[in-house]
């Protein structure tokens, strides 16, 4: 099976198109796993069976969904459409984010924004923020956020993984640029 695949396809219907894939998201983000096996199936994915599913999340680099009492959800990486409900929690004094050298001025002048996504992504240390800025740029930068100060100034933090945090916008002042 091609988990990885697989897992981007989870990964659209979850976090930015349940619509198209017949699914309603509760307000959490949870959704019928039946439900999603059976988009899944409509889709080509026809062997596909709950354990699949579970084997696909637990051979993946990392901890994108969760599954629980037959229903499944994407921890982080919402589109801004279909918003989700966090419970807020309390961040470590520092987070750091993996960004593109272009992307710099402005965050320098309007601070980590969401962009398409609900929340802006932190991560709890400088290789999981280097893997995330690769993404955008070959040599990333690497800010550090004082996330423990924008928590107290009134920034809502939000878990996300055991890697990565959610927050809400973060002004350009809780930033450390390199
Ligand atoms: C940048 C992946 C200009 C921000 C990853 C980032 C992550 C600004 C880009 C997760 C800005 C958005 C999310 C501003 C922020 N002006 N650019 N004011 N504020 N940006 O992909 O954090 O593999 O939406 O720096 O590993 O890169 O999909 O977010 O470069 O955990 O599971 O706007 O997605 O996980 O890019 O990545 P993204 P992200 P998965």
């Amino acid at each position: 099976m091609d988990h990885v695949r697989l897992s981007k396809l989870v990964a659209y219907a979850l976090r930015h198109a349940p619509q198209e894939f017949g699914l309603r998201l509760d307000e959490e983000g949870w959704a019928p796993v039946s439900d999603l096996l059976a988009a899944l199936h409509r889709r080509g994915w026809s062997d596909l069976d709950v354990r699949g599913l579970q084997e696909m999340i637990r051979s993946a680099e990392k901890k994108r969904f969760e599954m629980a009492g037959g229903k499944i959800r994407a921890l982080y990486g919402h589109s801004r459409s279909q918003r989700v409900v966090k419970e807020p929690a309390f961040p470590p004094e520092i987070l750091y984010h993996g960004t593109a050298r272009r992307f710099l001025p402005s965050i320098k002048e309007n601070g980590l924004l969401p962009g398409r996504r609900q929340y802006v992504h932190l991560s709890v240390d400088v290789p999981t923020a280097l893997e995330v800025g690769r993404r955008h740029d070959s040599r990333p930068v690497i800010l550090r956020v004082w996330a423990r100060r924008a928590c107290d100034a009134g920034v809502k933090f939000f878990l996300g993984n055991d890697r990565i945090w959610l927050a809400e916008a973060v002004p350009a002042g809780y930033l450390e640029f390199p």
